[in-house]
Formats: C-alpha cells, structure tokens, sequence
C-alpha cells in the first residue's frame, strides 16, 4: 500500500485520502468547511491597491464592500492594510493597524464569514485576532521575529505563504533550479514548524504565493502542477485574482482580468485547491459552483 498520500509524511498515522474526507479549518472558535472549495474577498484598506486602487480607505465603504462580498458567497474576508504587490513599500505598524482595526471590530460582530488578516506583522496579527479575526494570512510564513509565537498562542487559523524575496524588490530577478521542490520544500518546512510549536494540524493552510517573486514560466508550472500541493496533508489557497500573470497572457489592465482569473480560480481547485482569494467573488462563486457540481460525478 504506497498511495502518494501515505508516501508523503509517513510519521503520521494513515488518515482517509482527502476526496473521502472531510476537510475543516478551526478559525479561533468558527470552523471552515472546506469539503468543497470556497470563497475569499479580498478587502484592501490601503490607498495603493494595484487593483481597486484607494477605493476602500474609508471604513464605513470598506465595511459595505464586505457585506457585499458576503452577499455574493465569500466565506472569507480577508483584510490587508499593507499591499504586498511587485514593488510596494512597507507600512508603519501604526498606519497598519488604524487601517484594519477598525473594520475587523465592525465587521466581526456582523458577518458569520471568517475575518482574515493580511499582514507579516506580529502586533498587527495579535491585535487583529482580538479584534475577532478568525484567520492569519502571512505572506511571510510566520518568518517575522516573533510571529510564529503570536500564531500558536491564538486559536486562529494560518495561511503560510510561499515568496522569494519582499514584494518590493521580488519581481526583480526570480531565481529557481526547480520552482516546484523548492516552494513545496519551504511550505512543508514552515507547516511542520507550525505543528512543533503546538498548532493543530487543523489550523494550517499553505500557499505557493503566485506573483511573489515568480515569472510568469514559475506561475504557470505551479498551476500546472498544483496536485503537488493538494496532496499534501495541508489545505491550498491560491490567489491569482487580477495579478500580472494574467496581464502577460491576456494584455489588459488588472479590472479587465476577471474572466482569465475566474479560469484560472477553477484550474486550482479542480486540482484540490480549498480556497481562491479574488477581488470578483461573484465569478469565482458561480464557477466554483459549477465545477463542484460536475466533480461530484467524477469516478
Ligand atoms: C496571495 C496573496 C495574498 N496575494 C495570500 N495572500 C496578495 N495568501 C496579497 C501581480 O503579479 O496570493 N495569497 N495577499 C496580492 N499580491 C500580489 C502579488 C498582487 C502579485 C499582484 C501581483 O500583479
């Protein structure tokens, strides 16, 4: 018996493979289920969004975007007050936290969809969560001083992402002998890291990062061989929604990449991807649906 899922961490006892499985993410006191893949908004409070640009800097706007993302089938919400795009700049902690804190507290007491927080930062992450965020989103991995510390005394779930380099100079020069071992490698690395601290299984989610620090020939054979993440013993998200891969294969500006984001959003979670992080919940919704619908009658 050498099912690639028992090959891959023969240090844990034999478990269901993961299509007969029930597949949950414990989020500080709410529960995901991910048995079919779901929804994450993104919400962005910062005024250099390279998509949705400055438009939800204002809280009370912030807030009804939320609510609108929910209303269209985001289980997530997941708030960042520092862009991580190719060449943004770093944020203070103060600046980062007025941003978010804010709308977490609000949208917290309003919404049953889990609050994530984007940031590398480990007061921004411990504040989020007592605000009533569910879910850290770490673009870093927990690599900050510090932030693998505040992860495992919350209760919160962790999305680990892969990047090589920091997003204002990783576009720069993208360098791999094999981009699929080595971003595999640092996400098995930091996830068994995670466990040996004390975070659940449960708890983790990992990422390959696309667009951090990749070319558009990295992306593309991530998302080729994607099965190389989903069976491992971790949940996937992926975010491609309006990034500039898209943009070199399509050659229209981010707002006009919803189509070719809501493909490759399906591409990802045919292969077992849980979650898609977009702007265009809407489409990603419908499609989900649609796919899940035919996966069902798959075997
Ligand atoms: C992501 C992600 C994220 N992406 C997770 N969090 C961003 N877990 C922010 C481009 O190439 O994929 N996973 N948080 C946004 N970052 C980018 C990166 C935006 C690249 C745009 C590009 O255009």
């Amino acid at each position: 018996m050498s099912g690639a899922w028992l090959a891959f961490d023969a240090s844990h006892a034999p478990v269901a493979p993961r299509s007969l499985s029930s597949v949950k993410l414990d989020c500080n006191g709410k529960t995901l289920d991910l048995a079919a893949p779901v929804v994450m908004g993104v919400l962005n409070v910062t005024p250099d969004s390279f998509s949705d640009g400055g438009k939800f800097v204002d809280a009370e706007t912030a807030v009804a975007h939320a609510l609108r993302m929910v209303d269209e089938g985001a289980a997530i919400i997941d708030i960042g007050g520092e862009s991580t795009r190719p060449g943004a700049a770093p944020v203070s902690e103060q600046q980062e936290m007025e941003r978010v804190l804010p709308i977490i507290e609000r949208l917290a007491h309003m919404v049953d969809a889990v609050i994530s927080i984007d940031t590398m930062k480990p007061s921004v992450m411990r504040e989020a969560v007592k605000a009533g965020a569910g879910l850290i989103n770490d673009v870093n991995a927990l690599q900050a001083e510090g932030a693998l510390k505040v992860a495992a005394e919350s209760a919160a779930g962790l999305c680990l992402m892969h990047m090589q380099g920091e997003p204002r100079s990783m576009q720069k020069a993208p360098h791999y002998n094999d981009v699929l071992s080595e971003v595999a490698d640092f996400l098995q690395q930091r996830a068994k890291l995670c466990e040996a601290a004390g975070i659940a299984r449960n708890r983790i989610l990992i990422d390959p990062g696309f667009g951090f620090g990749k070319t558009l020939e990295h992306n593309l054979r991530l998302m080729a061989e994607l099965e190389r993440f989903t069976s491992m013993p971790w949940p996937v998200l992926v975010g491609v929604s309006r990034k500039s891969m898209l943009g070199a294969l399509l050659d229209v500006p981010p707002a006009e990449r919803v189509h070719g984001g809501t493909a490759a959003a399906v591409l990802a979670c045919w292969q077992g991807a849980k979650i898609v992080r977009t702007h265009d919940v809407r489409a990603a919704w419908q499609a989900l649906q649609v796919m899940q619908s035919v996966r069902r009658y798959k075997d």
